[in-house]
């Protein structure tokens, strides 16, 4: 992130290959990070994965396939290992619902800790009436501390530092935040996504990564040009509010 002064992450949900690559090359030179949702690309196969990757070393950015596992241990690890995808293989990051407790984590880090991959934590959700609140929220956040090792930090509305913890506490977490539902012309669509601004979600939340998704590629997966210049103003958006954090 500091080294390509970009804290955008590009959510890249197009069911060709094609349209994949060709926007996750227009976006990498302002993109700290490339999320992927694997399973809706109809045309998948083994050489789009390489392919990725070495975008991945061209531009400079880390991969995060948004899996969200939420199973058993046994059923997770093998979800991550094997089947069609082997997200393991190749995804540095990727994410779980806590919901199963901490055994997912144990799952996922059995797989994942060899490879040195890292795993985000579902502690809340952009979606209108999201159930991840509350202490759900805290179990979440108390979860990833007791797994410091594969946890690297979470999906989240706001910064997640100090939650559940005493008062006076002074311990500092150090986990990333990431936050979906991001968007600077759109509130929402009709699905129950919620867009909040990159100011609002890196200055006023604190949080540390924007993810955005047809915020950038929205109008036509085949405007090369306007996806491009609209990863420039995302990026320029959040890095001005992450600098206007650092600086208050
Ligand atoms: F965990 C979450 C969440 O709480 N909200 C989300 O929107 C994940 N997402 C993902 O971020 C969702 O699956 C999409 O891949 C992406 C948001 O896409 P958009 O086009 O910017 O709405």
């Amino acid at each position: 992130m500091e080294r390509k002064k970009s804290n955008l992450a590009v959510s890249v949900d197009v069911t060709k290959s094609k349209d994949f690559l060709a926007i996750i090359d227009a976006v990498g030179p302002f993109v700290c990070l490339v999320k992927t949702h694997v399973d809706i690309i109809e045309d998948f196969d083994q050489s789009l994965v390489q392919q990725l990757q070495d975008l991945s070393i061209k531009h400079d950015f880390v991969i995060f396939e948004d899996r969200k596992f939420a199973d058993i241990g046994n059923t997770v690890a093998l979800q991550y290992s094997s089947g069609v995808h082997k997200i393991a293989n190749w995804s540095h990051i990727t994410n779980a619902h806590p919901v199963p407790g901490p055994s997912i984590i144990s799952g996922l880090s059995s797989v994942g800790l060899p490879l040195g991959r890292g795993l985000l934590l579902l502690s809340e959700m952009s979606t209108k009436g999201a159930l991840a609140v509350g202490s759900y929220t805290q179990e979440a956040v108390r979860m990833a501390r007791a797994h410091r090792d594969f946890v690297i930090g979470f999906i989240a509305q706001r910064t997640m530092e100090g939650i559940g913890m005493q008062e006076n506490t002074v311990d500092k977490d150090d986990f990333l935040t990431l936050t979906p539902g991001v968007g600077l012309d759109a509130k929402g669509d009709a699905m129950g996504q919620q867009y909040r601004t990159p100011r609002q979600v890196i200055l006023e939340s604190g949080c540390d990564v924007i993810i955005v998704g047809r915020g950038i590629y929205g109008k036509d997966p085949g405007l090369v040009d306007e996806i491009r210049a609209q990863a420039k103003r995302y990026m320029e958006a959040g890095w001005e509010a992450y600098q206007d954090r650092v600086s208050a």
